[in-house]
Order: structure tokens, then C-alpha cells, then sequence
């Protein structure tokens, strides 16, 4: 049987698959642990400086395998896998110390739409639907939903898509500032592919700390997270990076950032 995570390593970037397409690649447990156990390597790898997360056949993820949860014993205690890996997976793609791009190659569902709103950068196809489908089988939204929902939509699209559950199309959902760009579907892998290879060139020490600084943005008061650019500006200022950066400005060439803190 294919593995449920296939991983392919490219020139400084890594490409992650989620494999189960006959199940529109919803999670089961053992698909959770490799996706954890590819995820914590590949933020340990220092070659390797952006990812791409997309999913195989027609479909980006559809959250939880439901097959798993027809039981006809006691009701599964659903916050446990949500605290044992919804929400790790959640924590590592926004804690990564280098860009994840997110490919949704059709219908981003359930857990399976918050996962690609948890990525820095989200290009969809533009035949892919974004589905807060919790509703539909009365559940709330997790993995970062209730989060980043009202931040990138605002509190009534958020609100209503959550308590609807109603498909939101790629081009709306960049519209309405939910994803960076729908593109067109036989351009979705290049563009993808492209944009990553493009972010694994530049300084990643750098990148790190933007992402530290629009994570932590959200429950910031404005001199909290002046105090914080300030920090993280002294941090990025110490890099070679930002001497190559400088270096490169100043004699007019394209840099040849190293990635190296
Ligand atoms: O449980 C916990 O641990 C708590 C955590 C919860 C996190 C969650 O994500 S809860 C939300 C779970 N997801 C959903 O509720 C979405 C369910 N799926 C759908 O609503 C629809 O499938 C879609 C809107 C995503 C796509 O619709 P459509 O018409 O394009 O495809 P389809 O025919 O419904 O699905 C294709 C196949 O995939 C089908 O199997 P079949 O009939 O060909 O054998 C379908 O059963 C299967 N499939 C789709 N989603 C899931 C699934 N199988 C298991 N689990 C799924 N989530």
C-alpha cells in the first residue's frame, strides 16, 4: 500500500503529498504520525528552507476520516485526538523556521481547510473550495479555524461560513483575503512549485522571524509588537544573510543568500 505522506526532496525545498485520494486524503491516525514524523524532520533539515504541502487525485484534504468515527461502542473522546494531533500538526506548520506553501488542489474540508489556512502562503486552484464543513455534522471548527477565520475574513464571513458550512470557491475565498491567489487549475503545481523554490533562495533566518513576528500579531497590543519588531529586527540584523543582502544592494548584483543564521 502507497504511503499516506510522500515526501519529495527538491533543490533546498521539500514537496509533501497527502496520499490518501480514494478518501479525499481525510485524516486516519497513521497518516497523522507520518505527516508529524516528515514535518518535524524536515523542519530539523537545514538544506532543506521552504515546503510545499499539496494533496494527491482530486482533492486537498477532507479533515478526519468520519469512516473511523462510526463506532457502535462509547462515543471517542474527540478532544484527545484533537490535543494529540490536530493541533501539534497546527503548532508545527506556523512554528516552522522556514515557509510552507500550501497547493489546495480541489476541496479543502473540515480540518482539512484550516490546515491550508495555517500555511504562510495559500494558492488554490480554481476549481478548489475552502468548507468549514463542522457545522454539517455538528462539530465546531478546529485546527486554527475560530483563529484564523475572523483575522483573514473578519468576524461576519467568519462567523456565517462557520455556522453554514457553505463552500467558499478558491477565487472568493482570494477575494475576500482568505488566500493569496486562486491560479489557474493546470497552473496550480507550477506556480507552486515555482513560488517554493523561489522561497528556499532567500534568507531564511529572516523569513523565520517574519513568520515569529505575524504569529505573534494577533494578541499583541501595537507597543508590544513594536517591542518585538524591534527584537527580531536585532536578530535579523546579526545574520549574513542581511550583510550578503546589504552587500549584494550596494554592488548591484542578485544576492546569494546562504540560509545560514
Ligand atoms: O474526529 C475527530 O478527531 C475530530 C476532528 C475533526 C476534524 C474534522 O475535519 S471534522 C470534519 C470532517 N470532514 C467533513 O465533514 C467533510 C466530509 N466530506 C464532505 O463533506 C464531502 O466529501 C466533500 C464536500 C469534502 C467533497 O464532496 P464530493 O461530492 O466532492 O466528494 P464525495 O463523493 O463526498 O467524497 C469522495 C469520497 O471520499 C467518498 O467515498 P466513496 O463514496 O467514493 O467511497 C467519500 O465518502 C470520501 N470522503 C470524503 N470525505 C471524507 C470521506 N471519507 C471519510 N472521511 C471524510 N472526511
Amino acid at each position: 500500500m502507497d504511503p499516506s505522506i510522500l515526501v519529495s526532496r527538491r533543490d533546498q525545498w521539500a514537496e509533501v503529498t497527502l496520499n490518501r485520494p480514494d478518501r479525499l486524503n481525510s485524516f486516519n491516525e497513521d497518516m497523522h504520525r507520518l505527516l508529524a514524523a516528515e514535518l518535524g524532520q524536515l523542519a530539523l533539515d537545514t538544506s532543506i528552507r521552504a515546503v510545499l504541502l499539496t494533496g494527491a487525485g482530486r482533492g486537498f484534504c477532507a479533515g478526519q476520516d468520519l469512516a473511523d468515527r462510526m463506532t457502535s461502542g462509547p462515543a471517542p473522546d474527540l478532544g484527545a485526538t484533537i490535543g494529540t494531533f490536530y493541533n501539534p500538526l497546527i503548532r508545527r506548520i506556523r512554528g516552522m523556521r522556514k515557509p510552507v506553501v500550501c497547493a489546495v488542489n480541489g476541496v479543502a474540508a473540515g480540518a482539512g481547510a484550516n490546515i491550508a489556512l495555517a500555511c504562510d502562503i495559500v494558492l488554490a486552484a480554481r476549481s478548489a473550495k475552502f468548507i468549514q464543513a463542522f457545522a454539517k455534522i455538528g462539530l465546531v471548527p478546529d485546527s486554527g479555524g475560530t483563529f484564523f477565520l475572523p483575522r483573514l475574513v473578519g468576524d461576519a464571513r467568519g462567523r456565517a461560513l462557520a455556522l453554514l458550512g457553505e463552500p467558499v470557491p478558491a477565487e472568493r475565498a482570494e477575494a475576500w483575503g482568505m488566500i493569496w491567489k486562486a491560479v489557474e487549475d493546470a497552473e496550480l503545481m507550477t506556480e507552486a512549485r515555482t513560488l517554493t523554490a523561489e522561497l528556499a533562495t532567500q534568507p531564511t533566518q529572516g523569513l523565520a522571524l517574519i513568520k515569529e513576528a505575524f504569529n505573534a500579531s494577533g494578541a499583541n497590543t501595537l507597543d508590544t509588537q513594536l517591542d518585538l519588531e524591534r527584537d527580531l529586527q536585532r536578530r535579523a540584523g546579526r545574520t549574513s544573510d542581511y550583510r550578503e543582502g546589504l552587500r549584494a544592494f550596494m554592488e548591484k548584483r542578485p544576492a546569494r543568500f546562504t540560509g545560514e543564521a
